[in-house]
């Protein structure tokens, strides 16, 4: 059967027939993930009120494409203090933001309990406030670092008011590419072991892909379908998020740039392939604005949020560092055409605005 008749059938494809899918013209693709957009969430496109925190930049890995390490080419290593990130959290309070998004360098001197005391001050406080922090990077350093095992620094997570897992550290699973752009962090299997420990408590995490640096399109294939086979076993990825490498202030050489067809192309496919994960999130800070905004047509139901800054990939010359206003973002999806509907960090609908 072509893989045009597997489309229109609604098959799952294998892995012989994904890495085709890039064959196929941009509009062909973009009707089928439109489609299956449509069917699950209509003209609906959830963001979230949030505040991203970046507690530390100092990190024992050295990864090749990271700009906000401060052991990379960003000469200002800072650490916040407690009372410093607890005042972010009450000043983004009184911009009713429902999610705190924590993820910080793998810093030796920070200590796990200086994290998680911090969770536990801002739930204290703030415990409406949804806390999702540490990526399975950080939660793999931490492990090694204090000779504990993942369950171990997952249970104290959850103790301290840990709600839910961001995305983050999975870069491209495919082994050689990682060890190019990443060596010596989290492995892939660990990545995905991390996860399913995470979704065995009945607690929901995302999924990102780091693409358009030295990966090819096969090994995102690959990426996307060990996420599909760790999702039909635990059912606990809320959303995946493809990251577009940003290039500025770090040690990748990349000699070829994403084109915008090119970056729609991989939202439309993770849509196709990835049946068993609710939502696909355009990730304005990596795509830009415009292109998450017409990624809406792609497949993608899901804009992040509001932010208020961001640290990561502004350092690496994405313009984000100072996020959007809420009703400037509200506004941003009404023109496009489509409904915006805040949600909670697990997908919980707040308000049609
Ligand atoms: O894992 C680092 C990426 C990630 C660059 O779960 C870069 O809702 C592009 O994971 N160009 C951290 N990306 C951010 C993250 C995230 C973001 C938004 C939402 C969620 C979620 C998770 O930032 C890292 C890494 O892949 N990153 N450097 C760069 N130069």
């Amino acid at each position: 059967m072509s893989i045009i008749e597997k489309l229109k059938n609604n098959e799952r494809l294998e892995y012989e027939d994904a890495i085709k899918l890039y064959d196929l013209d941009l509009f062909t693709l973009a009707s089928y993930a439109n489609n299956i957009r449509e069917k699950k969430h209509g003209k609906k496109t959830y963001f979230n009120i949030n505040r991203h925190i970046n507690p530390t930049n100092i990190c024992k890995d050295v990864c090749q494409f990271c700009a906000y390490s401060a052991s990379r080419k960003n000469p200002k290593p800072y650490t916040l203090k407690h009372e410093e990130i607890l005042e972010i959290v009450e000043n983004s309070s009184k911009n009713d933001i429902k999610e705190v998004h924590i993820v910080s360098a793998h810093n030796p001197e920070t200590g796990l309990e200086w994290y998680l005391d911090v969770f536990r001050k801002i739930k204290e406080k703030y415990p409406h406030i949804h806390v999702k922090a540490l990526t399975a990077a950080e939660i793999h350093f931490l492990a090694e670092e204090y000779n504990l095992t993942y369950e171990d620094i997952i249970s104290k997570m959850i103790e301290s008011g840990v709600d839910s897992m961001p995305g983050g550290g999975a870069e491209i699973f495919d082994e050689g590419v990682r060890k190019r752009i990443c060596g010596g962090k989290v492995t892939s299997q660990q990545w995905l072991d991390i996860h399913k420990l995470w979704h065995k408590e009945g607690k929901k995490s995302n999924a990102t892909m780091l693409f358009g640096h030295v990966e090819t399109r096969d090994h995102r294939i690959d990426h996307m379908l060990r996420l599909r086979d760790l999702q039909d076993e635990t059912n606990g990825f809320n959303a995946f998020i493809p990251l577009v490498y940003q290039k500025e202030n770090n040690f990748l050489k990349v000699k070829d740039f994403l084109t915008g067809q090119e970056i729609l192309k991989t939202l439309a496919i993770s849509r196709i392939l990835l049946d068993n994960i609710p939502h696909i999130k355009a990730y304005w800070v990596t795509s830009t604005v415009k292109l998450a905004l017409l990624a809406q047509e792609f497949g993608a139901n899901d804009l992040d949020g509001t932010i208020e800054k961001e640290s990561i990939q502004s350092a690496a010359g994405a313009a984000s560092a100072q996020g959007i206003a809420l009703e400037n973002f509200v506004d941003l999806i009404k023109n496009s055409g489509f409904n915006p509907v805040e949600r909670d960090s697990v997908y919980n609908e707040i308000k049609a605005w």
